[in-house]
């Protein structure tokens, strides 16, 4: 009686770690989310010398961060009309755009081979 009793509580456990494992491993990646009414807009920078989007639109008016995350490699990230430079120290920029347009976001530090070309797109929709 006993040793059934103390199989029955090890199976329980079992099943309970291995439930907890199912459910806990792997743990989910942390939802980044910016302040309450502002727009995050992550800007992905990869290994192969390419940003994560080929353009990142925001509208005039919202109040945005824009917040670099370096996949693989050191990277940068510049847009010359509003003296935005994303690199490491300064991963984030709180910004509020008013000019419509087309901005080139390029790679603002040394990386490599593909650094030249490294470009994406800020899209400021009116
Ligand atoms: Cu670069």
């Amino acid at each position: 009686m006993k040793k059934w009793a103390m199989f029955s509580l090890f199976s329980i456990a079992c099943v309970f770690a291995v439930g907890l494992m199912l459910f806990n491993m792997p743990k989910p990646p942390v939802e980044e989310t910016a302040p309450e009414g502002m727009t995050l807009v992550k800007i992905v920078a990869n290994g192969d010398f390419t940003f994560g989007e080929a353009e990142y639109k925001v509208k005039v008016g919202e109040k945005v961060r824009l917040k670099l995350v370096n996949k693989a490699g050191i990277h940068g990230a510049g847009i010359k009309e509003f003296n935005i430079d994303l690199k490491d120290g300064q991963m984030e920029k709180d910004m509020t755009f008013d000019k419509p347009g087309k901005y080139e976001i390029f790679c603002s530090i040394m990386c490599g081979p593909g650094h030249n070309t490294m470009k994406s797109y800020l899209i400021v929709e009116a």
